[in-house]
């Protein structure tokens, strides 16, 4: 009998899979272009504002900015269906939740503990949610927000609505083994899930190198045959137009797949944070060099758009963001009788 042939173990892979094609950076509109721009800076503002509020007593609690990945949230959120798809992400959730479109008064509310945040002050930074617009949280157990947006996935498929779920996790995540059974099944089923890893190359105080066997994180569904592309997540065009080609598999029914969003952190994995994992000058550098905002700036001046006009966008923003504050520090805080409602689901 003909022995099967053997493959030496240097070879790559068989190329017996489709693969989706590498993609390619979103041609966007000078009006889109401003738009990207508009809501980069103001998920900027808003977390700049919200690391005052928290230094001045008005923010209890854990809070994490996302300043530096604001592209990832916009470029990736603007190429959603608004009406059918779901968004699910951790506990740096506030850019996630800006990007949406949701109001910054509720969302800088829930900061503050307020009966008018959009957990109705009892979720706090890290638990937003608003079923209404299919975002699912805002969750702080590292990891757990992709099984639940697997069962979201499975819940698109299961009613047949056309949705997919986009679910963010880090870098850090990527090494939970919840992620892998996740991964299993999702695959197996092909369940409409675009996951997300933000790889902003830190998980608290510890590089992605130090922890990960694999580094290039696009790779971590290779065993379950999940493809995954690695992005430039600093560049908000590259992330709308990764955004289009994972959308285009997952709609086409082809499973899931993953992104791997190359990014940064510039604060603190959290308020407090000792900063003695990385260097100044490193954060500098990535700042000068490769600031998404900055990026766009640069397009839009090739794209005529004057300073003049930046400006008073800028001006816009702050406006926006200072009245988000001032009704977050005047709102009042829950009820006592707030403390036994939302507690428990019952279904008849
Ligand atoms: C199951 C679990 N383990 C540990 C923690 C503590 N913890 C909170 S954030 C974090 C780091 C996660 O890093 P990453 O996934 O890279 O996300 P990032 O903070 O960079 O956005 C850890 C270990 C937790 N919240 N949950
Ligand atoms: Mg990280």
């Amino acid at each position: 009998m003909a022995k099967a042939p053997v493959r030496a173990l240097s070879e790559p892979p068989i190329p017996n899979r489709e693969r989706p094609a590498d993609p390619a950076p979103y041609a966007a509109t000078r009006d889109e272009l401003l738009q990207f721009y508009k809501e980069m800076l103001l998920i900027r503002r808003f977390e700049e504002k919200a690391g005052q509020l928290y230094g001045l007593g008005f923010i209890g609690g854990f809070c994490h900015l996302y300043i530096g990945q604001e592209a990832v949230a916009v470029g990736l959120q603007s190429a959603l269906d608004g009406d059918k798809d779901s968004v699910i992400t951790g506990y740096r959730d506030h850019g996630h939740m800006l990007a949406y479109g949701i109001d910054p008064k509720v969302i800088m509310a829930e900061l503050t503990g307020r009966a008018a945040g959009i957990s109705k002050g009892k979720g706090g930074s890290m638990h937003m949610f608003s079923t209404e617009k299919r975002f699912y949280g805002g969750h702080g157990i590292v990891g757990a927000q992709v099984s639940l947006g697997t069962g979201l996935a499975f819940k698109h498929k299961y009613s047949d609505d056309g949705g997919v779920c986009l679910a963010y996790f880090g870098d850090g995540a990527a090494n939970q083994g919840q992620v892998y059974e996740s991964f299993n099944m999702a695959e197996l089923w092909k369940l409409p899930i675009i996951y997300v890893i933000e790889n902003n190359q830190y998980a608290m105080g510890t590089s992605v190198n130090r922890a990960s066997a694999e580094d290039q994180l696009y790779r971590r569904g290779e065993s379950f045959r999940i493809p995954g592309i690695q992005v430039d997540g600093m560049d908000v065009l590259a992330c709308r137009g990764a955004a289009e080609e994972a959308l285009a598999w997952v709609r086409a029914g082809k499973g899931p797949i993953i992104l791997e969003m190359k990014t940064y952190r510039y604060r603190g994995h959290s308020m407090s944070d000792p900063a003695k994992y990385r260097s100044r000058e490193e954060v500098q550098a990535v700042r000068d060099k490769s600031d998404p905002i900055e990026h766009v700036k640069k397009l839009l001046d090739e794209q005529g758009v004057t300073e003049a006009e930046l400006k008073t966008l800028e001006q816009e923003i702050r406006k926006t963001v200072n009245e988000a504050a001032d009704f977050a520090e005047s709102t009042p805080e829950p009820e006592h009788a707030e403390l036994y409602t939302d507690v428990l689901v019952e279904r008849y």
